[in-house]
Order: structure tokens, then C-alpha cells, then sequence
């Protein structure tokens, strides 16, 4: 039985693990081809310790972050507000933060995972029933291609399809001329369809084209198939996303418009999108999330559990949050740690006929390996 005096945060470590891909991930604006990861350890007074990941999807052209300035703000702002404190005043500690460092959301989420984590073991819960426990247990997956050729994507479309029964595809775009990038995925979309196989597609532009250029190509991404347009245009032009909302006649999912539950209201108000993409990490962790998904819900909005390339810790944590949150009824793309060559924990997450299963035990779910995470650490 833990006692009020095992829940003081004594210690937070942080360490970059340099995590290579199974292939190159490419984005609109940058070719990954490994994942930085912010390892963050929160150490309490009775001996547990709790995980969480600073990860943004490959660099700083995402959202401004990366792995190494998370490294900074935690270590020296973020965890002198932690130290000293009970992780049972978790939200807290997080407003606490906000005096602190303004934004820096990313690296705010890899402390409130850490602490949802170490609570919970504590407590020999999981992290779900610190969100509110129980509505699913596992959730449909959407698997997530790079920037890739025609016969590439084919071959890794049919392998995900045969190994993970999955049936739903998302393909990154924005990189290049328009006019070839839906050329790419029209052939994409109709080399499927003729092969007879059910496979859903959506894309993700990652706001890079302006309005012109999505009036222009979005319709022949509809023609082709095409169910799901995710964030075509610049994060804070509402009034565009509602247009292409309203005119094109398939769903827009804002995914860099929403950022904090502020902006979850903005595009409720703005009524400029159907779903809402809820990265955990890029709302600033579990409780930020939960507030975001509130509101979107509340406007009749459907959320969707987002990733941003986390791997195992991470993406336990969005699961966890997918899990307890009714909100999220567009299913999620949390395959993070398949992308990665070697994962650093000792038992894996469960993916199988298109879903994504919750680990069982407490906290996360997952144990460190700390063999690979040593291999794995920057020098
Ligand atoms: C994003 O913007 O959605 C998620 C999957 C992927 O390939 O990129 C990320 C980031
Ligand atoms: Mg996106």
C-alpha cells in the first residue's frame, strides 16, 4: 500500500534515444528516417517510476519542436515544478506549468504521460482508470505511408493488409508539384480498386497548399476515391477549411488547426471541419486532450486518435486516452512503434486484424528494455 510520502516526485531524467526507421518516412517537407525520442523518467519517493515520451512526427517542421529542445524545457524549467510535488496533483502541477513556459506542448505532454504513468502504478491501475476509465479496449487502425512511389506503396498497402488486416490507408502529400502528387495517388487509388481489394484512403497535405491549389486538386482526390482530406490548408485559415468543408463533399479533418482546447472551440465556432485529429502529444498530454475531445464532441464533431510517430510509451498513452474517451469515434492511426526497426520495451503492443489492443497491467502497460535503451541513446 503506498502511502502519501511514496508519491513525491524526487527525480526527473530525460535521455534521447535515436530510434532508426524500418524505412523512410517521407512528409511533405522532410524525409525521416529515424524517430528522435524524448525518454522522460519521473522517479517517486516509494521506488516507482513512470515513463513518457517528448516525439513530434520527425523534426521541428511539424509543429516547432523537436526531441532536443523538449530536452531543455523539461530538464530545466518543466521538472523544477515537478520536483518536490505528489504526482496525485497532477493537474496541478500542469497549470503550474503554464506560469512557467508558455506552449511548448509537446514537451509538457512527455511530462503529464510520465506522471499519468507513475500514479498509476502506484495506484496498480491502468492509465485508462485516471482518464475515466473503460469505453473500449482496442480501436480500428489506419496505417500511415510516406511520400512513396506507386509500386512501393502498393507492395506495403498489400503487406499491412495480409499481416494486420488492415483495411484503412492514409498517404502523406504536400511534397512537390499538386499536379503530380494527385496524379500519384489517383494511380494509387485506382491500381487498388482494380484489384478488387475494400481499402479505405485518406491524405494528409500537413497544411501546405493554399486555397487555390486545394480548390483545384481536392475534387480530383474526391473523384478518385479519396474518403477523408486531412488539414489541406494552413492551420489558422478556418474560413478555408470550412469552405472546402462545405463545397467538396467529403470529410476534412483538422489535424495542425487544433493545437490546444482553444482551438478545438475555434473550429467548432469556425464550423470548419468534421473530425478532429487528437495527438496527444501536441495538445500537451492526457488531460489537455481530454478537454479538446470534450468540445469537439460536444459541437457533434467526431475525434480521431492521432499520432505523432510516438513510439511504445507514447503511443500506450494515446491509446489509454482512446480508450477512455467516447469521443473518439473515427477510429485512430497509432501504429508509431511499427515504424520504428527495434522497439525499447519488453513486451510489445497487440496489433491484429486492423485494431490496436490495450496492454494490460498498470500504468502504460509496458516495461523498459533497458538494454535497447541504452543502445538506442544519443552518445
Ligand atoms: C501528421 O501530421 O498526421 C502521423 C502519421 C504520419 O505519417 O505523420 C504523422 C503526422
Ligand atoms: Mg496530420
Amino acid at each position: 500500500m503506498n502511502t502519501d510520502a511514496d508519491l513525491r516526485i524526487e527525480r526527473v531524467e530525460t535521455r534521447l534515444l535515436d530510434i532508426p526507421l524500418f524505412r523512410p518516412h517521407g512528409f511533405a517537407t522532410y524525409t525521416a528516417t529515424a524517430q528522435p525520442i524524448l525518454l522522460v523518467s519521473v522517479h517517486l519517493s516509494g521506488g516507482v517510476t513512470g515513463y513518457g515520451e517528448g516525439v513530434v512526427p520527425g523534426g521541428p517542421w511539424w509543429g516547432g519542436e523537436s526531441a532536443e529542445t523538449m530536452q531543455v524545457i523539461v530538464e530545466r524549467y518543466l521538472a523544477p515544478v515537478m520536483v518536490g510535488r505528489q504526482v496525485n496533483e497532477l493537474a496541478g502541477i500542469m497549470q503550474d506549468f503554464e506560469a512557467v513556459v508558455a506552449n511548448m506542448r509537446f514537451a509538457k505532454a512527455a511530462c503529464d504521460v510520465a506522471m499519468h504513468d507513475a500514479w498509476a502504478r502506484t495506484l496498480d491501475v491502468p492509465v485508462r482508470d485516471l482518464l475515466g476509465g473503460r469505453v473500449r479496449d482496442e480501436i480500428d487502425l489506419t496505417w500511415a505511408l510516406g511520400v512513396l512511389p506507386l509500386e512501393e506503396a502498393v507492395a506495403e498497402i498489400t503487406e499491412r493488409m495480409e499481416t494486420m488486416g488492415t483495411r484503412s490507408f492514409k498517404l502523406k502529400m504536400g511534397a512537390g508539384d499538386p499536379d503530380r502528387d494527385t496524379r500519384r495517388i489517383a494511380s494509387l487509388a485506382a491500381r487498388l480498386r482494380n484489384s478488387g481489394e475494400e481499402v479505405g484512403l485518406r491524405i494528409d497535405v500537413n497544411a501546405r497548399w493554399d486555397r487555390l491549389t486545394a480548390l483545384r486538386y481536392l475534387p480530383r482526390l474526391a473523384d478518385a476515391g479519396v474518403e477523408l482530406f486531412e488539414q489541406p490548408t494552413p492551420a489558422h485559415e478556418l474560413d478555408t477549411l470550412r469552405e472546402l468543408t462545405t463545397r467538396i463533399g467529403v470529410p476534412v479533418m483538422a489535424d495542425e488547426s487544433v493545437c490546444s482546447p482553444a482551438d478545438a472551440l475555434a473550429v467548432v465556432q469556425a464550423k470548419a471541419a468534421d473530425v478532429v485529429a487528437i495527438k496527444t502529444t501536441k495538445l500537451g498530454g492526457l488531460l489537455e486532450s481530454k478537454k479538446a475531445a470534450a468540445i469537439a464532441g460536444a459541437a457533434g464533431l467526431a475525434c480521431h486518435g492521432a499520432t505523432s510517430l510516438e513510439g511504445p510509451f507514447g503511443t500506450a498513452a494515446s491509446l489509454h486516452f482512446a480508450c477512455a474517451t467516447p469521443e473518439i469515434t473515427f477510429g485512430s492511426e497509432l501504429f508509431g512503434p511499427l515504424l520504428l526497426k527495434e522497439s525499447y520495451t519488453t513486451e510489445q503492443l497487440d496489433y491484429s486484424d486492423g485494431v490496436v489492443r490495450l496492454p494490460e497491467g498498470p500504468g502504460l502497460g509496458l516495461e523498459p528494455d533497458w538494454d535497447k535503451i541504452e543502445h538506442f541513446t544519443r552518445q
